[in-house]
């Protein structure tokens, strides 16, 4: 293994770092808003792809947190929705994420981001949780224009990096993104941080399950 591929949204970034926010617009329904918001995100990525309707993770987060705010009967303002979406390019980032990347880079190994996340969205979010100089590379799916867990996503990993697939381990807290990464080939590390989620039931299990990115550099033996 030479290189760590880590997804985004929900592994490196917590996307529910928004709930004060939604909770401070909206008292009473940040947790019910956050949780919406981040399902639709996804489900209009996948069924985005299944149209052939490519529109950037930036355009598809905003739809959904139209949808989500009217679907809940809340009055959402242009300045709401802008402060909103700002918080997507300031999310908190999990506390083993800065001393598992720390501990990964002084091993040697190349660390990287793959992600449905628009290039500006992802560069944004990682410099504002400083976490640019463990990172090597940002690999968005919006070179292939459509979202994981297509394969074209993944498949852009080997001829990025310059390195075989055999080399690239792939990490994500999202289970269906373990899945998919799994079924094109590629090793996959599944951080189950709260430890009792249930494994999808589509065929493609992690090939390695850990709690935390800090329990990564146990797979690299040393030279
Ligand atoms: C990402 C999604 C899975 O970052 O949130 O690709």
């Amino acid at each position: 293994m030479k290189a760590f591929v880590f997804d985004a949204y929900g592994t490196l970034f917590d996307v529910f770092s928004v709930t004060s926010l939604c909770e401070d617009l909206f008292p009473g329904y940040g947790k019910q808003l956050s949780n919406l918001w981040r399902k639709k995100q996804l489900e209009y990525s996948w069924l985005r792809s299944l149209m052939s309707r490519y529109r950037d993770f930036w355009g598809v987060t905003e739809d959904a947190l139209v949808y989500s705010a009217k679907s809940l009967n809340l009055d959402i303002t242009a300045s709401e929705r802008a402060q909103l979406m700002d918080s997507y390019l300031h999310l908190a980032t999990f506390p083993d994420v800065k001393p598992g990347l720390e501990e990964l880079k002084k091993i040697g190994m190349r660390l990287a981001i793959l992600s449905n996340g628009e290039p500006e969205m992802l560069r944004a979010a990682t410099e504002s949780a400083d976490l640019t100089n463990f990172i090597d590379a940002i690999f968005s799916v919006d070179s292939v224009k459509e979202f994981k867990p297509s394969p074209r996503v993944y498949d852009q990993l080997p001829s990025g990096l310059k390195i075989n697939k055999q080399e690239i381990g792939f990490v994500s807290a999202n289970n269906w993104d373990v899945s998919g990464a799994s079924s094109a080939g590629f090793a996959t590390f599944w951080i189950q941080r709260s430890g009792f989620e249930t494994p999808e039931e589509l065929g493609h299990p992690p090939t390695h399950c850990v709690n935390a990115i800090t329990d990564l550099c146990r797979f690299i033996s040393p030279e």
